[in-house]
């Protein structure tokens, strides 16, 4: 199935038994995958619109890179209010993502630049292989990060490390990178998609409630002070607990029919 939306740089196919699984590829492989507005917007409209079947979404990009940032060939002279609203463009169309319907799992292959980092950022995992690289080249471009980056990835990977990668154009490779924090998960050179897509159908089998909790109550207790903190976590505990789907989760355990936790 190909996404209903003006750009056909983007493609949304909707795989599983029962249609749980959105796949979003960003498909501009001669640009590596950069980010025009077309593309920005057709994002914002794919995750507005994915159908209710979907539990989990995996975004990925066809080539060698995950994405190159924004389209600079794209960047026009914009007067200072054209360039906050191209800036807000983006940020609301990474809050669909971040802040959409289902936990999205990001494949990350190659460059995960400028955009494309600003973009993996409002993934909820990240899983890279081994060819995964990451920069902020947008301090040697002489702009600024514009995707909602500045308050993404410090949350990543801290404010020191940011700011040390766009004062000096520093590029953390595969591994590097997975231990400043970038991704959660690091695979073989090839395997980042096939883990993402596992990853996507083992939380697909979350009760809804829970997977809700964690992409919109946690985030945002995080940034709440500590008694507002407890008291939101409060209501959300007992939201979820109240749901005939965790009652039942719970009975099965108790009964010996759910799984265990097992030692990795
Ligand atoms: C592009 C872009 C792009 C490639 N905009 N056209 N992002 C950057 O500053 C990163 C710029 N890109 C690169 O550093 C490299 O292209 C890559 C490391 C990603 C890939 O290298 P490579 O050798 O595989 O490809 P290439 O030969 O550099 O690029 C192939 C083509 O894609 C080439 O065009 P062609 O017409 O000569 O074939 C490139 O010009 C084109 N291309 N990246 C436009 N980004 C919300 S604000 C976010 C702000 C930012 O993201 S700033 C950071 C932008």
């Amino acid at each position: 199935m190909t996404s209903n939306t003006s750009s056909t740089d983007i493609q949304l196919d909707i795989r599983g038994a029962h249609q749980e699984i959105a796949v979003i590829r960003l498909s501009r492989v001669a640009k590596r995958n950069a980010v025009n507005d077309s593309l920005i917007l057709a994002l914002r409209d794919i995750f507005e619109k994915l159908p209710t079947t979907v539990r989990a979404a995996v975004i990925h990009g066809e080539g060698e890179h995950f994405c190159a940032g924004l389209d600079l060939g794209e960047l026009e002279e914009r007067d200072a209010g054209q360039g906050m609203h191209h800036s807000r463009m983006w940020h609301a169309a990474l809050e669909r993502v971040q802040f959409g319907p289902v936990p999205v799992i990001a494949a990350l292959q190659g460059a995960v630049v400028g955009g494309g980092l600003e973009l993996a950022s409002a993934c909820h995992i990240r899983v890279a292989d081994e060819t995964a690289f990451y920069a902020l080249p947008e301090g040697s471009r002489g702009i600024f990060v514009g995707g909602g980056g500045s308050v993404r990835i410090p949350k990543l990977i801290g404010v020191a490390r940011m700011t040390d990668m766009m004062l000096t154009g520093r590029v953390y490779n595969a591994q590097d990178g997975e231990r400043a924090g970038f991704a959660q998960y690091l695979v073989p050179e090839g395997q980042a998609f096939d883990k993402a897509m596992e990853l996507a159908a083992r939380v697909a089998q979350n009760a809804p409630l829970t997977n809700y909790a964690l992409m919109h109550a946690l985030p945002r207790i995080a940034e709440q002070p500590a008694e507002q903190g407890y008291l939101t976590e409060a209501l959300m505990a007992a939201i979820a607990q109240s749901a005939p789907e965790a009652k039942d989760r719970v009975r099965a355990f108790l009964e010996g029919r759910a799984a265990k936790v097992q030692k990795s």
